[in-house]
């Protein structure tokens, strides 16, 4: 019975989305974060070998639910990730050198989407996601604080000897699910929020994979964290056009009635992929 339900959603969900935009669409590194226990976050992506997260509390492993992030139902698809904004964090073990999540020097393109209702109004900054730890070529996309002010934090991207700091002037703290998509062609860097496309600027400069890579904060503050969610971590090998980001876009945000059908099969796909 229950191999039948998987299989009649599989089916359903193939006829209602584009198997072809799927088949185009293989991400290396795809997190859905569904778990709601334990300390490993699966990875559904492709890439011959698998990144798993690991949550965090500063420096020591924590399961989700119990000190680490929290499991939110429903997310965007399926559950999400809730990090408290004090040390929840997801580190990606061994991401470094040809083990990184993505090419330092290659097109890429990573998605996600996010919810946060945080006004930050310290100056300070919080990542998404990160490997900076102070080294050359560090990145960082994250909301910043400019001012202190309530009402003026903004998405940015920081890529160190690169393309510099781009203050986007886009607020994303209003609790609604808002999607970015940071992506690399060739030396062209281009971070797409909602439906704003923002050119960041060109740098051949590598991205640093010195450090692993991790979401909710940087590797050298334990101050700054990210308070909110996040769904639907994607991690592509190609820069993808704008109809492919459309098409993820859409997948991941499906029509209602739709929705319960795509997070029953990430579901299914995530226990295909333990047993
Ligand atoms: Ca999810
Ligand atoms: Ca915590
Ligand atoms: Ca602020």
């Amino acid at each position: 019975m229950g191999k039948f339900l998987i299989a009649a959603t599989a089916a359903v969900l193939a006829s209602a989305v584009s198997t072809t935009a799927f088949a185009a669409l293989t991400p290396a590194h795809y997190y859905t974060f569904e778990e709601t226990s334990g300390t490993v976050l699966g990875d559904l992506g492709n890439a011959p070998t698998l990144r798993p997260g690991t949550t965090q509390s500063v420096a020591a492993t924590t399961a989700i639910g119990a000190g680490g992030p929290s499991s939110l139902s429903p997310g965007l698809v399926g559950n999400s990730f809730t990090f408290d904004g004090t040390n929840d964090n997801v580190r990606f073990a061994g991401s470094t050198g040809a083990n990184a999540l993505f090419s330092a020097t290659g097109s890429f393109t990573v998605s996600l989407f996010i919810r946060t209702t945080k006004n930050i109004n310290d100056n300070s900054q919080v990542p998404l996601f990160a490997s900076n730890n102070g080294q050359t070529n560090r990145f960082n996309l994250g909301i910043l604080d400019s001012t202190g002010a309530a009402t003026d934090d903004q998405v940015f991207f920081f890529h160190s000897g690169g393309v510099g700091q781009i203050n986007t002037g886009i607020s994303v703290n209003d609790g609604n699910w808002h999607f970015l998509a940071l992506t690399r062609n060739g030396t062209a860097f281009t971070l797409q929020i909602d439906d704003t496309v923002i050119a960041l600027g060109t740098s051949a400069a590598p991205l640093s994979t010195a450090n692993e890579l991790y979401l909710a904060r940087r590797q050298n503050s334990t101050a700054e964290y990210f308070n909110g969610n996040m769904d639907e971590l994607r991690f592509y090998n190609s820069a993808l056009g704008a109809s492919d980001i459309a098409d993820i876009r859409a997948i991941a945000v499906p029509d209602p009635t739709s929705l319960g059908l795509v997070a029953l099969a990430g579901v299914a796909a995530l226990r295909r992929r333990r047993a």
